[in-house]
């Protein structure tokens, strides 16, 4: 068990791609969209990487006409890295992600403790489905891997790996916050949830506050634990076994967005966002449409700019980039008529010929075309509820190559303790401060916006993805992602 691990596996809850029905009826693989995807598809590829997870396509295999691993191998040899599935059926995938994960999970550990639904048969099929990941870790790794398992959906996989008398080095890493113990008490299944998470060897979080929460919250539920250390890595001693918490707050390649804003394609598309907003300036907004975000609250806090503030009108766009999600669920559809009804309202209110001031995009946008609009906006305006981390807020900082720009960030979301001393911070709840945020920052000169963007970009710059990787790997395994070196190759035939 101590001989040095020979390859990273990762397993979340989605493959870094996604099955979809085609219209023609057949299936078609497309690579994903969220954070997670964007943050590991660079460590894995052409290092031998495994990458398990669900297809996001309910019992594929139950449709004779699906070539899904040929689709999948086609998608392996063009990603660089192996992918393993695990099947779902339609009632696993509602009670496992929709019933537990997402309506559960996902709202208390954001502090939504009044969205939760607490069905005692999803967190049942949670554990169904845990085990159904782990017998599938098991067959496809050996005592050789590193074994890394992403967030909320997998939080039983050490324990179930370990009842089934199976040992691999396991890293947990989870990608939302860690709410404190008044909240997490709230959970009935809460002493088997931080007992689960003892199984791993490392448990990483994205900030120290989280870290802290997590250790209170095992001090509260389970007594016998005492984490001692100092620093971002600290030690929990549970009589029988040790294990270990950290903070590695999760970041971007600032590289790939530096130089695709870079490219002329991406800076003409800019250009021409800019052109059609007749050089207004832009404040932009770009998020999976989901309650923690805070949507409405922007918006609302864009009509109180325009209200408070007269002189501002027909001077600026709020370009709202909304990401469908979950669209399954009825919760996000509510959210999405309320998002549109809000931006009508305020339309409705403040155009005048010639000037409409929130535009509202509900689809993903290509890599290169979000880049563009990054590159075009003067304002980034990310203000969740709460969040874990919030990619966005340091694409944007990344895409802003010429330094000029301005990030107004919520204090709730993970990249507040990073960005505390150089983002303009604001309380998403507190519409009246963040139109008074945007009101100045609209006015700041553009000495003081290359100084503020200067500062939060070479942030970014030092703590990138392979920086995060780093640091986990290293506390897991005294490793590096180096240590895990590109085959040549696969590089040589990248071109
Ligand atoms: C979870 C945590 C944590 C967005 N619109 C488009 C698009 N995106 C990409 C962005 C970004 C990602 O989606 C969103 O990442 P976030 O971090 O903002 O949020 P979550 O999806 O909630 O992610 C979060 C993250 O995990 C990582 O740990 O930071 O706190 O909630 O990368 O670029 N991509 C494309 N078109 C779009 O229109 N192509």
């Amino acid at each position: 068990m101590d001989s040095e691990p020979r390859r990273l596996v990762v397993v979340s809850n989605r493959l870094p791609v996604a099955l979809r029905e085609a219209a023609d009826g057949g299936w078609e693989v497309k690579a994903g969209a969220g954070g997670l995807v964007t943050a590991l598809a660079p460590v894995l590829r052409n290092r031998g990487g495994v990458w398990i997870g669900w297809s996001g396509a309910p019992d594929p295999a139950a449709d004779p006409a699906a070539d899904v691993d040929g689709l999948l191998a086609r998608f392996s040899a063009e990603a660089g890295y192996d992918l393993r599935t695990v099947s779902l059926t339609r009632e696993e995938v509602d009670g496992y992600y929709s019933g537990f994960s997402n309506g559960v999970i996902w709202p208390l550990f954001h502090d939504l403790q009044t969205r939760c639904r607490f069905d005692p048969d999803c967190w049942r099929t949670y554990l169904d489905v845990n085990f159904k990941f782990a017998e599938i870790v098991a067959r496809r790794t050996t005592a050789d891997d590193y074994v890394w398992i992403q967030d909320y959906h997998l939080m039983h996989q050490a324990f179930f790996l370990k009842s089934m008398g199976v040992k691999r080095r396991t890293g947990f890493f989870l990608h939302i916050p860690f709410p404190p113990p008044d909240i997490f008490i709230k959970l009935p299944w809460r002493w088997k949830v931080i007992k689960a998470l003892t199984e791993f060897d490392l448990v990483g979080f994205q900030t120290l506050q989280d870290r802290r929460n997590f250790a209170a919250c095992l001090r509260r539920l389970m007594p016998e634990a005492k984490v001692s250390g100092r620093g971002a890595v600290v030690t929990a001693d549970m009589g029988n076994r040790r294990f270990r918490l950290g903070a590695f707050p999760i970041s971007i390649d600032f590289q790939q967005f530096d130089a695709m804003a870079r490219r002329d394609d991406v800076a003409g598309e800019a250009f021409k966002i800019r052109e059609a907003l007749r050089h207004r300036k832009i404040i932009l907004g770009v998020d999976r449409l989901d309650y923690t975000k805070g949507i409405p609250e922007r918006i609302r806090a864009i009509g109180t700019l325009l209200r408070r503030y007269p002189d501002i009108q027909g001077t600026f766009n709020f370009v709202q980039i909304a990401v469908p999600s979950r669209e399954e669920v009825g919760e996000y559809r509510e959210l999405r008529t309320e998002i549109e009804q809000l931006i009508g309202r305020v339309n409705g209110e403040f155009s005048f010929p010639g000037w409409v001031p929130v535009h509202y995009h509900y689809r993903s946008l290509p890599h290169d075309e979000l880049v563009a609009y990054y590159a075009a906006a003067d304002i980034g305006l990310v203000t969740p509820l709460r969040d874990g981390m919030n990619l966005v807020a340091k694409e944007y900082c990344a895409a802003s190559t010429d330094g000029d720009g301005v990030l107004i960030l919520s204090e709730f979301a993970g990249a507040a303790a990073q960005f505390q001393r150089d983002a303009y911070l604001v309380n998403p709840y507190d519409t009246e401060g963040v139109a008074r945020a945007l009101h100045r920052t609209l006015h700041w000169d553009k000495a003081q916006r290359v100084e503020h963007m200067t500062r939060l970009r070479e942030q970014v710059r030092r703590n990138d993805i392979f920086r995060w990787v780093d640091s986990f790997l290293k506390a897991g395994i005294s490793r590096r992602l180096g240590d895990f070196p590109e085959a040549e190759t696969l590089r040589l035939g990248r071109g």
